[in-house]
């Protein structure tokens, strides 16, 4: 169950978690159409730092953007409200949730003249797929379901009614006996997981999807870097499922998520069974920045002061 924090962020106000609710004909809660960010908190020797807030704050505007939602504050003031969401919090480490949603006044689809809400909640949130999992790896299903077609879901915006896609999948794998599901897009190629972005490392060479049907994800983004940093090398190219059957390591990537290896594909072991060197060279690479233990990238943190 969520562990409750103090305060949420709503419309420009610190409330009460309890008091924290809206009416039952919030347009959003009906048709899906909500914007939302998953951002994370850590912390580290200099005190609590949110990681890579203003790329977060940025695609949250973007995908506001994409589906013309005007939102009735800044860039600057939601990160603002984040970070005094996080101090009146008084809480070193959490996983934080913007979200932009419509709002309570119109129903039926059109919705332009609908308020727009904004709010911003944060809760203790330990390893999204288990403390052995991101330890060990999980075990992955091919899922039945696909991926949105690019036409069909904007994947380029974080948008809640994507997530209806996202559980059907969850669910199946997990009813099926495994920890998460692996979507292919609509013409077979490996699209993401659930909620998370995939990478896999075969004859030396580190893939990852390109930014077609998947979200761009930061902690992507982030390990894109690390990488290169690294010296390793690195290919944005669509791959299929096959090739990760045979791929030396593989793992998945985001906010929730982090860096959790995968160690089983649709029943075949991949490498070793266990997280590769690659894999872990990235985590633990990963980890230290967001942790704050390398001056290299202490430009991604933002500390909350
Ligand atoms: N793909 C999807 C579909 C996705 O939901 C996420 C994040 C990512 C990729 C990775 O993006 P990023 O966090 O920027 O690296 N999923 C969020 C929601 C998870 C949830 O269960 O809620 C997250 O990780 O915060």
């Amino acid at each position: 169950m969520l562990e409750k924090t103090s305060k949420i962020w709503m419309d420009g106000k610190l409330v009460g978690w309890d008091e924290a609710k809206v009416h039952v004909l919030t347009h959003s809660l009906h048709y899906g159409l909500t914007v939302f960010e998953g951002i994370r908190c850590y912390k580290t020797h200099k005190g609590p730092a949110i990681f890579r807030l203003p790329e977060h704050v940025k695609r949250l505007f973007g995908s506001a953007h994409i589906f013309q939602m005007e939102v009735p504050y800044s860039e600057e003031q939601i990160s603002k409200a984040i970070l005094q969401t996080v101090k009146a919090n008084r809480i070193s480490e959490c996983y934080i949730r913007p979200i932009i949603y419509l709002g309570y006044g119109v129903m039926g689809l059109y919705a332009k003249n609908s308020p727009v809400n904004v709010s911003i909640a944060l809760w203790p949130w330990g390893a999204y797929l288990g403390d052995k999992g991101l330890r060990e790896g999980i075990r992955l299903k091919t899922s039945s379901f696909v991926r949105g077609h690019v036409n069909s879901n904007m994947s380029m915006a974080k948008v809640g009614g994507y997530y209806v896609n996202s559980q059907l999948a969850k669910s199946e794998a997990v009813a099926c006996g495994y920890e998460e599901a692996l979507l292919l897009d609509t013409e077979g190629y490996v699209s993401e997981a659930s909620g998370a972005n995939v990478f896999m490392v075969r004859n030396g060479i580190l893939k990852t999807t390109p930014l077609t049907s998947i979200l761009e994800g930061i902690t992507r983004n982030t390990i894109l870097d690390l990488a290169t940093d690294m010296g390793l090398k690195v290919r944005e190219e669509r791959f299929t499922r096959d090739e990760v059957y045979i791929a030396d390591e593989a793992f998945l990537t985001g906010t929730a998520a982090e860096i959790t290896p995968i160690r089983e594909l649709d029943g075949r072991t991949i490498g070793a069974g266990k997280p590769g060197k690659m894999t872990k060279a990235l985590q633990e690479a990963f980890f230290s920045v967001v942790k704050g233990k390398a001056r290299k990238y202490s430009r991604w943190l933002t500390s909350v002061k």
